[in-house]
């Protein structure tokens, strides 16, 4: 049977000094790291939107990329998981992650659509079995058609609510007969274009609703694996409700989600949210919701979600160094929600941007570990705080009222002194380390 990538040998790693295009470099997935396979760690999953159904347009011009599998029927459907499949085998990598409308042809009705997905996850479950890769998590499209427009969950037309939510339990259906470790929800159309046609209110009682609704489900039916949200600022809605990692949190708290939701965090779109991607993973494991991450980066002169596979060591490093900091990931992972530039028109740039992905992913993982390791960071952030460890000031914290912290500087004549918070030398540690 011929592939569509045939002549494209599996890629295998052969260390830092190979010039061959298409071997890992850094990737070596049995080496140990703090005790863990990087495989095990770094958990990296194809997203199957942007490499097997993305067509290569922009706003300026459609198509350019002429994949076999391209069209509307269940044989094409097939045709698009074997494609997949193959580019697995190639990689070697554990996972992959998909919508709904990725994988199967959208039906006339619900009940079709539903049937296609049905269909498409028994062929897929059948591939699966013979391959080592499985499924990191699986979400559902409520952004793409035109009924989902004016949004899903917070539609203002309830009929468009309940067809969300059913498209939503059979994504979970379908994510769980394939033994997804996590299921998704991203909210492309949860915001609004205008706050003149808006009911904020109305709006996040109906997400809260909705959400308590998946939540309800995944006990109902036993998942285990993590629901995960994916916060997102803006595009394609102008605000969107779910911003970042603070927003989702509040929003989290405020209908009493927060032990049961986690975040997928991804690069571009803290970019968009105008943080560092260090900085949403920093807070979501502070908050205690990390749970996934989104690899991929954005043109920083586009400022727009370019979703290109990432390339900078450090930024990667730094990412990682928070996941491993906060543990590690356990049902989560490092999805590449990222495309190839529409110019890029042969199997060999899907193959080489993953691999140059994963690569700089492995290097920036060995990077954070060993600045984990060597506590270089962590010995410098607990002597900056060391004064809060001293019984003086954990009393202050805990017990004391506003007047009599007043009356104890009064009394002790306080005249704290400015310390260097040394950034240029902890920036030069992680260069050293990169
Ligand atoms: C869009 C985006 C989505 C989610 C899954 O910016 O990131 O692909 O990852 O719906
Ligand atoms: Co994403």
């Amino acid at each position: 049977m011929t592939s569509y990538f045939d002549g494209i040998a599996p890629v295998t790693y052969e260390g830092p000094d190979s010039t061959s295009d298409l071997a890992y470099r850094h990737y070596d997935p049995d080496e140990v790291v703090m005790g863990k396979r990087m495989e095990d760690h770094l958990r990296f999953a194809v997203a199957w939107w942007h490499s097997f159904a993305w067509p290569g347009g922009d706003p300026f011009g459609g198509q350019t990329f002429q994949r076999p599998w391209f069209g509307d029927t269940m044989e094409h459907a097939r045709a698009k998981a074997d494609a997949a499949f193959d580019l697995f085998a190639i990689l070697g990598q554990p996972f992959f992650c998909f919508h709904d409308f990725d994988i199967r042809p959208e039906g006339a009705s619900f009940a079709e659509s539903a049937s296609n997905l049905d269909a498409i996850t028994d062929y897929i479950g059948q591939k699966m079995e013979t391959s080592k890769t499985k499924l990191l998590w699986g979400t559902a499209n409520l952004f793409t058609h035109r009924r989902f427009m004016s949004g899903a969950a917070t539609n203002p037309d309830p009929d468009v609510f309940a067809y969300a939510a059913a498209t939503v339990k059979s994504c979970m259906d379908a994510t769980m007969k394939l033994g997804g470790q996590n299921y998704v929800l991203w909210g492309g159309r949860e915001g609004y274009e205008t706050l003149l046609n808006t009911d904020l209110t109305r709006e996040a009682e109906q997400a809260g609703a909705f959400l308590s609704k998946v939540v309800d489900y995944k006990h109902k039916t036993g998942f285990k694996g993590t629901i995960l949200i994916e916060p997102k600022p803006q595009e394609p809605s102008k605000h969107q409700y779910d911003y970042d990692t603070a927003t989702v949190y509040g929003f989290l708290k405020r209908f009493g989600l927060e032990k049961e939701v986690k975040l997928n965090l991804e690069q571009g779109h803290a970019i968009l949210a105008g943080h560092s991607f260090e900085h949403e993973l920093a807070m979501a494991a502070s908050l205690g919701i990390l749970g996934s991450i989104d690899m991929n980066r954005n043109d920083y002169q586009s400022g727009w979600d370019t979703d290109q596979f990432p390339d900078s060591p450090r930024e990667v490093a730094l990412a990682y160094y928070e996941v491993l900091k906060a543990g590690g990931f356990t049902t989560g992972g490092t999805n590449f929600d990222a495309k190839l530039r529409r110019q890029s028109l042969d199997p060999v740039d899907l193959v080489a941007a993953h691999v140059g992905g994963m690569d700089v992913c492995a290097r920036g993982l060995k990077a954070a570990a060993a600045m984990l390791s060597d506590g270089v960071l962590e010995t410098h952030r607990a002597a900056r705080y060391a004064g809060w460890d001293t019984p003086d000031a954990k009393k202050m914290l805990k017990e004391q009222s506003l007047a009599e912290i007043h009356d104890l500087v009064v009394a002790a004549d306080l005249r704290p002194e400015p310390k260097s918070g040394r950034q240029e030398i902890l920036e030069n540690v992680v260069s050293r380390y990169i």
